[in-house]
């Protein structure tokens, strides 16, 4: 862990005791007695629905002997379920939202661990979503290398300077590999590949159904080859934030898994009907947890 990029200054008088730490967007502080139950946590998996990540904690409670499932009491934000060592939680659409997410859980993470930087390093961080595949069939499962943004540099933030802060898109390579390992044998098609994560699903995506439409056709064309040709295998909105955020402070252990719900070579709209779409996020989380069994389970 890079133990220099962690806000210790605010972060240790929590662990302390001598400060509260208001996760304000999840609903809860740093001593409400509900966290006394999450000190096993061992996984956070993230999602954009409430309703995929309250199915998730119930498919991995059944896995787990029907262990208690606890829920955060405030839902207005995001939806937040913990079961056997696992933390469920949705992060809405875009980095903007995901981002609050992202660091409320990583304060948490650090509370629950009582800044011990080892004990928080070994706890699997992973997004499970949806996106638009780059020349790969519809219901494809990619297992991102690297998150850049749409112009294929990674994610920055304006700072206090005026400047941009820079950060690291990459995903560690051996849980890309040891996710793609765990899923052989399930017959769910995955592929592995960089990720663009936008800001915007019409326009920074490149489509040309939005209400607003800033692209020609053949833009939108040498767009899409230039990232296929960059070794881009799918696009979506929250990746590189995710990645930047998670080496910043030197996790080791996290990932991204999508499944592809359109192939933006052949199209923009979403075609796929309602239970083409359940099937393709069931495929998702089948391959995450195919993971989670290893590694939790073993
Ligand atoms: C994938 O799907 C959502 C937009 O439809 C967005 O949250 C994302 O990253
Ligand atoms: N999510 C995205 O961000 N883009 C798509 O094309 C599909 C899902």
């Amino acid at each position: 862990m890079h133990s220099e990029n962690i806000n210790s200054a605010f972060l240790d008088p929590v662990v302390a005791g001598d400060e509260v730490d208001n996760y304000y967007h999840l609903g809860v502080s740093s001593d409400d007695p509900l966290l006394a139950e999450l000190h096993d946590l061992r996984a956070v998996i993230m999602g954009g629905s409430g309703a995929r990540m309250t199915s998730f904690a119930s498919t991995w409670s059944a896995m787990n002997d029907d262990a208690p499932i606890l829920s955060f009491p405030k839902e207005d934000r995001f939806v937040t379920r913990y079961t056997a060592g696992v933390l469920f939680v949705s992060h809405g659409m875009g980095m903007p939202s995901a981002s609050i997410a992202v660091q409320e859980l990583m304060r948490l993470a650090y509370f629950l661990k009582r800044g011990n930087l080892d004990e928080l390093d070994r706890v699997f961080w992973a997004r499970v979503g949806t996106s638009g595949g780059v020349g790969l069939p519809g219901g494809t499962v990619v297992v991102t290398t690297e998150g850049g943004m749409a112009d294929l540099k990674p994610y920055r933030l304006l700072d206090a300077h005026g400047d941009y802060t820079w950060f690291d898109g990459h995903f560690p390579a051996d849980i890309a590999s040891g996710i793609i390992q765990a899923s052989e044998g399930s017959g769910i098609p995955v592929a592995m590949g960089a990720t663009v994560a936008t800001n915007e699903f019409f326009i920074e995506q490149f489509r040309l159904d939005g209400a607003i439409a800033l692209t020609t056709p053949e833009e939108k064309m040498e767009w899409l080859r230039r990232i296929d040709d960059a070794g881009v295998r799918n696009i979506e909105m929250e990746g590189a934030m995710l990645a930047a955020y998670l080496n910043h402070w030197g996790f080791s252990r996290f990932a991204m898994i999508c499944a592809t719900v359109v192939n933006r070579l052949e199209g923009d709209q979403v075609t796929s009907t309602p239970q083409e779409l359940h099937d393709y996020n069931e495929r998702a989380g089948r391959v995450l947890f195919d993971y989670l069994r290893r590694i939790l389970m073993a």
